[in-house]
């Protein structure tokens, strides 16, 4: 969620402007484009390599989308009762799909991306984000919506649903309430796990309040868990897991974790403890 009185743009820095403060890297804009959704813009910064923003918004860069990824995927692949079926949504440069095709009990993954630009650009000029998924023969993908998607899906019929948007403005509004969150506990199977990424405790908590309260009353149970995207808004990050048979996300099958663990630079199931527990006290508070 840019400004809309967004100052002049420094020279040799790339910023999202929020909220009186700018988060920059320094970079040049290597391709910028409108689509029929958005801006959607290609930078080559100094620190975190190829990076993507959409409206002027940061999304993900090169060297630093492992602790995104990794923390909206291994929280649900590993507490989801099966794993055979994965809905993502969103997720356009293919990392949500990356982390997920680590499990090999997924034996299908439908990815719905609304923008087709951001698909071909990330092919193109971020291609170690999506990795082998492009061409994993378990990976389908629609260029389409990812609300009617939901809406359309037979119930029942995924295991996991994760729901890898921007902020709640622009294409990625609707990813955010009820009748949504509704098609998805409905699709998902019994013993499935949802996901979300719930926006920043600091930066958007009122948002992050109303996704973590709708979802508890939508799915039953639901628990933020925090990190840190040190380029978004304030840095302090919230993904958000739901079910609906009991808070199965908090514990991570050890064998699926075993097989994946290894492999990452931010998540473990000790991680995934910590960052469970880490829900700041106000928040915490708030959300009773
Ligand atoms: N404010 C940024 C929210 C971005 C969420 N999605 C990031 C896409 C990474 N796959």
């Amino acid at each position: 969620m840019a400004d809309s009185s967004k100052p002049a743009p420094t020279p040799g820095w790339i910023d999202e402007v929020f909220d009186g403060v700018r988060y920059g890297l320094a970079g040049r804009v290597i391709a910028e484009a409108d689509s029929p959704f958005q801006r959607v813009t290609i930078i080559e910064s100094e620190r975190y390599g190829k990076g993507l923003l959409l409206d002027g918004c940061w999304m993900t860069a090169e060297r630093q989308e492992r602790h995104y990824h990794e923390a909206i995927v291994h929280p649900a692949l590993c507490g989801a009762a099966n794993i055979e079926r994965v809905l993502v949504i969103g997720g356009g440069d293919g990392g949500t799909a990356r982390e997920c095709l680590r499990h090999s009990g997924v034996t299908h993954l439908d990815m719905v991306e609304i923008d087709g630009l951001v698909v071909e650009w990330s092919q193109q000029h971020l291609p170690a984000i999506g990795g082998g998924c492009w061409s994993d023969p378990r990976f389908h993908l629609t260029v389409g919506d990812g609300i009617a998607w939901a809406a359309e899906a037979v119930t029942a019929s995924y295991d996991v649903v994760i729901v890898d948007g921007s902020d709640p403005a622009g294409p990625a509004e609707g990813l955010f309430n009820r009748a949504f969150f509704e098609n998805c506990r409905r699709i998902l199977r019994p013993g499935g796990v949802f996901a979300t990424q719930s926006e920043s405790p600091e930066a958007f908590r009122q948002v992050h309040l109303d996704t973590v309260t709708l979802l508890r009353e939508v799915f039953g149970h639901a628990d933020p868990l925090y990190g840190w995207v040190p380029m978004y808004p304030s840095g302090w990050w919230s993904w958000t897991f739901a079910s609906v048979d009991g808070p199965r996300y908090l514990k991570p099958d050890p064998d699926r974790a075993d097989a994946v663990a290894g492999g990452c630079e931010i998540w473990s199931p000790r991680w995934q403890r910590g960052a469970f527990d880490a829900i700041p006290a106000a928040i915490e508070r708030a959300l009773g």
